[in-house]
């Protein structure tokens, strides 16, 4: 067993723009970080992921850079950086910076030299390609509508964009950019930084030959076999390494669509040397459709818990998990997962952070879900502000394939901007979260579900997210023991074993709102057994004398 402090600890994500404005002008910002920070060391975690915070004319919320050295305006200065990131270093609290690399904001200096001319020394920083009889370089869609493909008049080219027309595709065969990459993520550990999320860096190494894909229902073509772990990757990502991240003590994680389970064991072997761990999609992605997301079908248990447990078995010896429910661009955890309806939304929260945080991995908690704080249905398409979406509103309804309720839904279901309505800090207008005008409308919500209300009440769903993270701390078996997967067809309930060195625990979790009767399988005997945590009271003897669990219940016992 490899030890390591990102293995023992717990990341929470922020997304600054939504999580504390300090001055009343309506945007959450880095002075209303540090001032939460002492809500955070309470809470125990121990890493702050931090979602971008550079300089940016925000199409995409900051995941368009235009300056990777600056912090945005909205945000406030780099003294203020220093600040929260002293702050938080005082209380043990670690920084995980975005990078974004896969592309920049059409405002970064090398895309406006790269533009400017052929010849400029910045051309090649980005992908430029002339067109094919009058039309784009090939067929691939963009990730929010329309063509990969923007055209430049002033050269008579097209440059890719696999996001936004404002987030153009760098050239990562360029090794000058590399180099310029390698020394801007110098430049953040220097400063003391102690690591990054990586922004779909699996997307970063292009097939050369840009082929057409596959038509799709969007009227484009698919690239993704084209750029998904694409033919140079691991040797970027290698090198990446060697000239960064072996240098320092990081904690790293890259976030890729389309990853599966054999090509993570490459990106997060410890002897390939490259990075820690992998966010994957297939569980986020689980009740997908025709359209994707755009069309949410019920999903199943069995099909999660196949997809968790080949996560769990393929990595084992052999990589790292990471483990979360939510983040920035996906539902709430609650919503998407649970119940969020009156009656369950605190239990199934609470059944939920015990399933995530006792699988083996290192688990991620997304701003707001310690709270249990839930999906938003804004009633019209004027509230959004998230660029997906509104792109994907425009794109069905005026091509004709989904009517306008029928996008509503998916985006109520789906949307990117559930998980970006502001944390809930308190009762007061806004919840607390500004003075001013938020830049996106608070969850009506927020009288009842809050961090102050979540504060007083010991029964909440904060408290019990502290209990599970100092169980964390207490257990080894918890970080490094080894999962086994329990009631495979079960439709109702997740049950698996972890145990390290003859110590072993079992975790029960009901996903559903009845009561369902189970037996244990053969060798597990909770004859004297300790119930380390649960959601309900559990009953003097640490028995299951009925072997049932009540509407979303989770226990967790230490076997004897
Ligand atoms: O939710 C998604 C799937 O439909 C996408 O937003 C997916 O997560 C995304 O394509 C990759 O996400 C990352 O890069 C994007 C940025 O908009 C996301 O916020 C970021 O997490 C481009 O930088
Ligand atoms: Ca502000």
């Amino acid at each position: 067993m490899d030890r390591a402090w990102w293995k023992e600890s717990v990341v929470y994500q922020i997304y600054p723009r939504s999580f504390n404005d300090s001055n009343a002008d309506g945007i959450g910002d880095i002075p209303g970080i540090t001032q939460k920070l002492d809500h955070l060391q309470d809470l125990g975690i121990d890493v702050i992921w931090l979602s971008p915070v550079y300089q940016s004319p925000n199409d995409d919320n900051g995941y368009d850079i235009s300056n990777y050295r600056a912090i945005m305006d909205e945000f406030g200065t780099m003294a203020d950086f220093d600040e929260m990131l002293e702050e938080a270093h005082k209380r043990d609290i670690r920084i995980m910076m975005d990078l974004v690399v896969n592309h920049t904001s059409d405002e970064h200096a090398w895309f406006v030299e790269s533009r400017e001319a052929k010849d400029s020394s910045k051309r090649d920083y980005y992908i430029w390609r002339p067109g094919k009889g009058g039309e784009a370089p090939n067929n691939w869609g963009s990730f929010f509508g329309g063509s990969a493909w923007e055209y430049d008049d002033a050269s008579d080219e097209y440059y890719l964009h696999l996001f936004s027309k404002k987030q153009p595709d760098l050239n990562w065969e360029h090794p000058e950019l590399r180099r310029d990459v390698y020394e801007m993520m110098n430049f953040w550990l220097n400063k003391g930084v102690n690591g990054f999320r990586m922004d779909v860096v699996n997307f970063i190494s292009k097939d050369q030959n840009f082929p057409d894909g596959e038509m799709t229902g969007t009227g484009y073509g698919d690239g993704n076999p084209y750029f998904v772990n694409g033919p140079r990757i691991h040797e970027y990502m290698h090198e990446m390494n060697q000239e960064v991240l072996s240098k320092a003590d990081t904690i790293t994680v890259g976030e890729m669509p389309n990853v599966g389970v054999e090509q993570a064991k490459l990106y997060t072997g410890s002897e390939r040397e490259e990075l820690n761990m992998v966010f994957h999609f297939e569980h986020v992605d689980v009740g997908s459709g025709e359209y994707g997301k755009w069309s949410p079908q019920p999903w199943k248990l069995t099909d999660l818990k196949t997809i968790v447990t080949t996560w769990q078995e393929g990595l084992e010896e052999k990589g790292w998990n990471s483990l979360y429910w939510s983040n920035h661009d996906q539902p709430r955890a609650i919503s998407r997962f649970g119940n969020d309806s009156e009656a369950f939304r605190v239990i199934s929260g609470k059944m939920l952070a015990t399933c995530l945080h006792m699988l083996k991995g290192t688990p991620y908690i997304y701003q707001g879900e310690e709270i249990g704080m839930t999906n938003i249905a804004f009633e019209s398409i004027e509230e959004y502000r998230d660029i997906e979406s509104l792109n994907a509103y425009k794109d069905f309804t005026s091509r004709g394939t989904m009517s306008g309720d029928e996008v509503m839904h998916a985006i109520h279901e789906r949307g990117r901007d559930n998980a970006r309505t502001p944390v809930q800090w308190s009762a007061e207008d806004h919840a607390g979260f500004t003075t001013g005008e938020p830049w996106i409308a608070v969850n009506p919500n927020y009288k009842q579900i809050n961090a102050e209300a979540v504060l007083a009440d010991p029964d909440s769903v904060y408290h019990y997210y502290k209990r599970l993270i100092k169980l964390r701390k207490q257990n080894p078996v918890i970080v490094y023991g080894k999962y086994q997967l329990l009631l495979e067809q079960d439709e109702q309930i997740y049950a698996f074993t972890r145990e390290l060195d003859g110590e072993r625990l079992l975790v029960l979790c009901n996903f559903s709102q009845e009561e369902p009767a189970f037996a244990l399988p053969e060798g597990i005997d909770l004859t004297g057994s300790e119930v380390l945590i649960s959601n309900y009271e559990v009953g003097g003897e640490a028995g299951l004398p009925a072997l049932k669990l009540r509407p979303y219940e989770a226990r967790v016992y230490r076997l004897n």
